[in-house]
């Protein structure tokens, strides 16, 4: 069964609350700016003590290595691993992913975003970020729900687990892409599941659905 990943993208009490409702149907949650710049990096321990499960951390990091690597050291004291972005060349994302595996976390990448904005710039390059994740042997990328076909193709392309956004808020539909995702796999789903008005409803209904 494809995993279920809470995206928290919410300011502190609100973010701890709806963990608190949903903890019995999510796999794994997902922590990004919004949380952390509003609270803090301690917000992943507050999290862990309420439902303890893989918390990855969605910071997009893209900067020259030495910074990467900076970022890297200081962000994994916390949370189970960390987005990058590949864009800025093999260097920059090896100096994350040596220090995750120094510390048995993930280093995930970003190929092909989900938002309509992704088709200017990154989805002409986005198979090749995908050969490079397989080349560089991480632990999963991050590819569109919203575009089931260029999914699948991406993860032909890495064979590493998915991380996949865009089902619900931002319009994909998960009849579209289940057919594609195995049980390494995640789907991300924020919106639809925190801002309803039940969001234990919702998740219970996601992760029924997987
Ligand atoms: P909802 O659109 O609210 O379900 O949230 C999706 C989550 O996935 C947000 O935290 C986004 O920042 C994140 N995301 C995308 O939506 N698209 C991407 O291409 C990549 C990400 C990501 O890296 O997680």
């Amino acid at each position: 069964m494809p995993k279920l990943m809470l995206a928290l993208d919410l300011d502190k009490d609100k973010a701890l609350k709806v963990v608190e409702e949903v903890k019995n149907y999510i796999d794994a949650i997902k922590v990004g700016y919004p949380l952390v710049l509003s609270s803090s990096l301690d917000i992943v321990k507050e999290i862990k003590k309420i439902a303890n499960k893989e918390i990855i951390l969605d910071f997009k990091v893209a900067d020259i290595p030495a910074t990467n690597e900076k970022i890297a050291k200081i962000s994994l004291k916390y949370g189970d691993g960390i987005i990058v972005h590949g864009f800025v060349g093999k260097d920059s994302v090896k100096a994350v992913r040596d220090v995750a595996k120094s510390l048995n976390k993930k280093t995930i990448i970003v190929t092909e975003m989900s938002h309509p904005g992704a088709l200017e710039f990154i989805q002409p390059i986005a198979n090749k970020l995908a050969e490079m994740a397989k080349e560089l042997n991480l632990d999963g990328i991050v590819a569109p729900s919203t575009r089931p076909e260029r999914l699948r193709e991406l993860k032909q392309i890495s064979g590493l687990p998915i991380y996949t956004p865009g089902v619900g808020a931002q319009g994909g539909k998960l009849e579209e892409i289940i057919n594609i995702l195995d049980d390494e796999d995640y789907l991300i789903v924020g919106r639809s599941i925190y801002l309803s008005d039940d969001p234990k409803e919702m998740a219970k209904y996601y992760k029924e659905l997987l």
